[in-house]
């Protein structure tokens, strides 16, 4: 039925592998959502505005402010004239981030204690996540292969999903040494294409040498951002590369005229490298790559994306500019594309206005505390939600915070 979800109550038993632990048996029967028919044709789409940013620094500590926000400076005549830009240099040096430490969503949530305590007002929205995840489930439709299990908990009137990492340790392919280096070959991009500060403020020195400075993946700048489609609101927070030009001063944006407004989201750019495009089957897998930039930018209000076309070794070669909006289009009316996966930006915005909806109503609001699991297993058509008797994961300066001040 057009414009009405499909929502089906489904035991474990429907086609959906039993979990043998004991405890989940006596589990009430899981509810489920039919990936291939849950739709919402087109949601009301609410345009993503920015409440607050905050960074990481190259020890991990937490700022409430734009200290690691990068700048984009690169230019094609750069990455030519030095016949490619060799992205392994510095790979023996590269101080990566230990994804085995669980974060879980605090990052997100003192910045909005931080917010709150400024403004005196709650962040209202329905569902308070990381944006990555939220794209993997506006994917989730044309990206089947990959299980993942989230953890969902309500909490004064809010509904807050984080990635369960030992789950994603466990089930992740193990890194072989290619890989891994393909994985720098993208942070040290993104070192080479930015400066710390607008060009103006960088001294010569900075521009030219900081390709030899060391690569590091801890600092991060994340944009906080409220958003919506169909009748859920979000709150999502999402790591942004770099800014195209300068990133608005809010004091600057007093006015509050919608037609003065410099949107700081409309600054911002998402960094990718891909291999230099030489086949039919190169040019399938970039488009669903590009899928996913899409889905990852447009999530967030992130305009533009820059893609940075290296070799088979890792030799940078050319940049192209793709703007977020034309993305689907493009992959739409590709001949490249997979003829099993023909993305959809409209459908899988409607997937995720049903898979929203389902969350938000299927987890019920009583529950405050407890923890609920969002399962889906590779290749399954369905996601679940069963209840656990984990310990919540909200930050527990939030949890005082927020119960000291139940606001409205
Ligand atoms: O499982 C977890 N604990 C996750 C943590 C899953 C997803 C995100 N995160 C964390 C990130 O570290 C970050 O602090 O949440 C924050 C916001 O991330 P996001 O923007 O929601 O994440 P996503 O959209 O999945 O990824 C954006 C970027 C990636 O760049 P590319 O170009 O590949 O999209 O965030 C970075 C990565 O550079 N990133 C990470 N960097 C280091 N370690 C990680 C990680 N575990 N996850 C994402
Ligand atoms: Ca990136």
């Amino acid at each position: 039925m057009a414009g009405r979800p499909h929502f089906q109550s489904t035991p474990w038993t429907n086609g959906i592998p039993q979990v043998s632990s004991h405890t989940q048996r006596q589990q009430p029967p899981a509810l489920s959502l039919p990936i291939s028919s849950a739709r919402i044709h087109g949601p009301a789409m609410r345009q993503p505005r920015e409440v607050a940013s905050f960074s990481y620094d190259k020890f991990r500590n937490l700022h409430f402010d734009d200290s690691s926000l990068s700048y984009f400076y690169l230019l094609q005549d750069d990455v030519s004239a030095s016949g490619g830009i060799d992205l392994s240099a510095g790979y023996n040096v590269f101080k990566k981030r230990d994804d085995t430490i669980d974060e879980h969503l605090d990052g997100m949530l003192l910045s909005l204690v931080s917010l709150e305590k400024n403004t005196g007002k709650k962040t209202t929205g329905d569902i308070i996540t990381w944006r990555g995840i939220v794209t993997k489930l506006l994917c989730l439709p044309y990206s089947k292969n990959d299980g993942f299990e989230l953890n969902a908990v309500w909490f004064d009137g809010q509904l807050f999903i984080e990635e369960d990492l030992p789950y994603k340790l466990a089930t992740q392919r193990p890194s072989d040494q290619r890989s891994e280096l393909m994985s720098y070959w993208g942070y040290k991009f993104e070192q080479i294409a930015t400066i710390p500060k607008q060009w103006n403020e960088c001294s010569r020195q900075e521009i030219e040498s900081r390709g030899q400075k060391s690569v590091s993946n801890v600092a991060q700048y994340c944009s906080v951002v409220k958003t919506g489609l169909g009748d859920v609101r979000l709150v999502i927070a999402g790591e942004v590369d770099c800014v195209w030009d300068y990133k608005p001063d809010p004091k600057d944006n007093v006015d509050n005229d919608p037609k003065l407004f410099d949107n700081p989201l409309d600054h911002y750019v998402e960094l990718k490298t891909n291999r230099v495009i030489q086949s039919d089957r190169d040019a399938s897998t970039f488009e669903n790559k590009l899928f996913k930039v899409w889905a990852q930018s447009f999530l967030l209000g992130v305009p533009k994306a820059i893609i940075g076309f290296r070799t088979e070794q890792g030799y940078l070669q050319t940049l192209e500019e793709f703007e977020t909006q034309k993305i689907p289009g493009i992959v739409k009316k590709s001949k490249y594309s997979n003829p099993y996966t023909t993305w959809d930006g409209v459908d899988a915005l409607a997937f995720l206005a049903a898979c929203l909806q389902w969350l938000k109503t299927t987890i019920p609001r009583a529950d405050e505390n407890v923890v609920w699991k969002i399962r889906y297993l590779p290749r399954s058509d369905y996601l679940t939600a069963s209840k656990t008797a984990q310990q919540s994961f909200l930050h527990p300066e939030f949890v005082k915070w927020r119960s000291e001040h139940r606001m409205k």
